[in-house]
């Protein structure tokens, strides 16, 4: 039997992606009878604000989860590894923003437009996807069961709040100083990001492509619950504060028309299409910053391959590229009457 009202920590709650979740939460009027703030000794003793109030920030640890029902996670793989288990054996479930837990079968990955069943059997941990992931499959998902994509192309523009509060200052500093004309030093990206594009994102793997690459790669697949589809990707870090674009290429298996592609997708859950290129309309990153649904336009034929399709996707990296999606995992949680550790 569902409860009424569920509490929750958010752990990670002084981040870039913490502050938003605490947003989300007041926005969407989650059911939530007691919020528990966590982040690391360097917050502890700090607050943030919520629904009103100034609540205190607490230090986590093992025994954090006691007494808790829910535990949204956005402080870091290496504490999620640490401390999601603790949280799991007391009782209190886990939805999970790192990479720590998204490839391990026994976890969910879950967009809930997109895979809300596989919710279902959960051990105690629920992984939120990638940010460029999640944005990609929620055009996906409605293409794919009705036109079959066999292949993916694509490449990202993301913007630096996906690497945290840190990055979104050393665009800021490096703007002001370089309009200044005084030099900069780059701390957060291997290079200058203000006025410039990087295509390294993450760590470079053995294979040549970045562990952000590969996180698209993988994620999606799992997600689609389809090892068939072929994603090859290039993600480049772009000096925008908020909203990742994406160009995408996709071949399907059947003929799926433009026209016949903005229907389908106007109509499907978390999409805006915005496709009026006599009008110049089209997604736009400063459009969707702020925003909870993914953005498509540029719909238009691939004219190299027999069934292709090229789109241009945006969605807000922070939104539901992280704090709304794991939200709306809670939410789906709730719905489906699943807030409890088997
Ligand atoms: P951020 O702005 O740097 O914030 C990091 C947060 O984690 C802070 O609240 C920090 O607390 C806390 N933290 C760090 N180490 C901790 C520890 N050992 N114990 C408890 N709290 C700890 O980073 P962010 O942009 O919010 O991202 C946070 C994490 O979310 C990322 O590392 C990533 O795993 C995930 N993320 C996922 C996506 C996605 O694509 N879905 C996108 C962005 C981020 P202090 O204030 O005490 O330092
Ligand atoms: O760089 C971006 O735009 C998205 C960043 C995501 C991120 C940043 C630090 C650690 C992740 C992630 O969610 O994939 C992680 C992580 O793997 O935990």
């Amino acid at each position: 039997m569902a409860k009424m009202k569920y509490r929750v920590a958010v752990a990670g709650a002084t981040g870039a992606v913490g502050r938003e979740m605490l947003k989300v939460l007041e926005q969407r009027d989650f059911p939530l009878s007691e919020l528990v703030p966590l982040a690391s000794s360097r917050s502890a003793g700090t607050t943030v604000p919520f629904r009103g109030a100034e609540v205190l920030v607490r230090e986590m640890g093992e025994d954090s989860f006691e007494g808790l029902d829910l535990a949204l996670f956005s402080a870091g793989g290496e504490a999620s590894k640490r401390f999601a288990p603790f949280a799991a054996r007391s009782g209190c479930v886990v939805v999970d923003n790192s990479n720590a837990w998204r490839m391990d079968p026994g976890v969910p990955l879950v967009v809930p437009e997109v895979n809300p069943q596989d919710l279902d059997g959960h051990k105690g941990i629920i992984a939120n996807p990638n940010c460029s992931t999640i944005q990609m499959v929620v055009v996906l998902k409605p293409i794919h069961d009705r036109a079959r994509i066999r292949r993916v192309v694509v490449s990202t523009y993301q913007a630096v709040s996906g690497t945290g509060q840190k990055a979104i200052a050393e665009l800021e500093e490096q703007v002001r100083r370089l309009m200044n004309g005084m030099e900069v030093t780059p701390k957060v990206y291997p290079h200058q990001i203000a006025f410039n594009c990087l295509p390294q994102i993450d760590v470079f793997l053995d294979n040549a492509y970045t562990r952000e690459e590969m996180k698209m790669v993988n994620e999606t697949r799992k997600i689609m619950g389809d090892d068939s589809i072929r994603v090859t990707a290039t993600a480049v870090r772009v000096p925008v504060f908020y909203g990742h674009s994406e160009s995408v290429n996709i071949e399907t298996e059947k003929e799926l028309t433009p026209a016949e592609a903005r229907v389908l997708l106007a109509k499907s859950p978390g999409i805006t299409v915005v496709d009026y290129p006599d009008k110049k309309a089209y997604p736009l990153a400063i459009d969707a910053a702020g925003e909870d649904d993914v953005f498509v336009g540029r719909i238009r034929a691939d004219e190299t391959i027999v069934n292709g399709l090229n789109m241009w996707i945006v969605s807000d990296n922070i939104r539901k590229g992280a704090a709304l999606n794991t939200i709306q995992i809670a939410e789906t949680l709730i719905a489906r009457d699943l807030v409890r550790v088997p």
